[in-house]
């Protein structure tokens, strides 16, 4: 954890959102205009770099001092550094490499196009009618994966660094949270009478975090996503609450917390239901004063926030700008969209 660098990242990233003038074109579409730059240290993996809609996230745990940011600029016009488009290139190629399984297609260079578009398993090719052994391997091992990621728990190692305490939802045993997605969405009484002695009523922003439908998300991002987003509301003066864990969540648990604390808006941070491309991908559910009876269209989310989608530190930077949005139109979901319009 370096909560310093987190902190100038953040400000560097609010600081392009906001030059931008609109929310709309906040997430440019083609990211490899990008010109932030940033060390995702929570990963243990080598360098690697990983295009954000906002940010070019450098991973590599012998560079600690790899902080180019910020070289923000009005245009946009940035290109990668050469020896940065190297490691890019290497990337794609061995991302090719990896994926493509068809030994003489009819056309390599149409086929190479459609692997680089998705991380889905296409091109894979075949053993006869079977599926060729590696990918039958990769493919029980994202599954097993996933698996893990939905019946993990959360270290609590994690949650004492982050200074979350923890409290239940009315179900204790994970298959029950699977069969029940009701019960994820209350607080136990245990859980209400604990929130209301430690957390301060009524504040501005709450801020929760749940492991939801995946334990490994919660681990892999929920740090530097927590951390931006802390950082990102302190730079606009906006007043948070004492943050909690709620262990087995579900989304709607937030309306809850509405009625218990009476903050004008929920931040959720929560494991996604697992795929079978990443099931460490996290999501930030927001809502405009949550309470019981709330319908889902009153609720927003930003989804796929992981080290291969939106990374985890630009997203807790843009969540900020998010918060605050919906505190200026006093409304989230479908009723923003339309006061926004
Ligand atoms: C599962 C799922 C669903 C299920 C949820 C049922 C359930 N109980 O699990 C169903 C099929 C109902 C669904 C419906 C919709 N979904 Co959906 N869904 C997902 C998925 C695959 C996983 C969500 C998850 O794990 N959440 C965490 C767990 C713990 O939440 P939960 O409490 O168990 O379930 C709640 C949430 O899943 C939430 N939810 C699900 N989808 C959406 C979408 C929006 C906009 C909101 C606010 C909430 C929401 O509603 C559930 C009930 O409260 C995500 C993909 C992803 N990468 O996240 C897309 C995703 C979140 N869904 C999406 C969309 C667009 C929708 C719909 C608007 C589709 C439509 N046109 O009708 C509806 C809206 C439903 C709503 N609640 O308002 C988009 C959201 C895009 C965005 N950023 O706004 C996503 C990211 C998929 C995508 N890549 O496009 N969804």
């Amino acid at each position: 954890m370096n909560p310093e660098l987190i902190e100038k990242i953040t400000r560097s990233i609010v600081e392009k959102l906001e030059k931008q003038s609109s929310f709309e074109q906040s997430f440019p579409t083609d990211d490899r205009q990008s010109s932030v730059t940033f060390w995702a240290h929570t990963s243990s993996a080598n360098k690697k770099v990983i295009n954000g809609p906002l940010a070019e996230v450098v991973e590599d745990d012998s560079v600690k001092e790899l902080i180019k940011f910020p070289n923000i600029q009005e245009n946009n016009s940035t290109s990668l550094p050469e020896s940065k488009m190297a490691i890019q290139q290497e990337e794609d190629i061995e991302s090719k490499q990896q994926v493509s399984g068809i030994k003489n297609p009819v056309n390599q260079e149409e086929l190479d196009t459609l692997i680089q578009k998705t991380p889905a398993r296409i091109g894979i090719g075949r053993a006869g009618l079977r599926p060729r052994t590696e990918t039958w391997l990769k493919f029980r091992y994202d599954h097993a994966a996933a698996v893990d990621a939905v019946y993990g728990n959360v270290n609590d190692d994690l949650l004492k660094r982050l200074n979350l305490f923890k409290v239940n939802t009315q179900v204790t045993d994970k298959e029950v949270y699977i069969r029940r997605p009701d019960y994820g969405r209350k607080l136990s009484d245990e859980a209400k009478k604990y929130i209301q002695e430690r957390c301060t009523k009524s504040p501005t922003v709450q801020i929760i975090v749940s492991d939801g439908l995946s334990s490994k998300a919660i681990e892999e991002n929920v740090e530097d996503v927590y951390l931006s987003l802390q950082q990102s509301l302190k730079s606009a003066d906006l007043d948070v609450g004492v943050p909690f864990y709620i262990e087995k969540g579900r989304v709607a648990v937030m309306d809850d917390i509405g009625e218990l604390l009476t903050p004008k808006v929920v931040v959720l941070l929560i494991g996604e239901r697992p795929g079978l491309i990443s099931a460490e991908s996290l999501s930030a559910y927001l809502c405009y004063e949550p309470r019981k009876g709330m319908i889902e269209a009153e609720r927003m989310v930003v989804s796929n926030i992981h080290k291969g989608g939106i990374p985890p530190v630009e997203a807790g930077a843009y969540l900020g700008t998010l918060v605050q949005k919906i505190l200026k139109y006093e409304a989230s979901g479908v009723s923003l969209v339309q006061k926004e319009q």
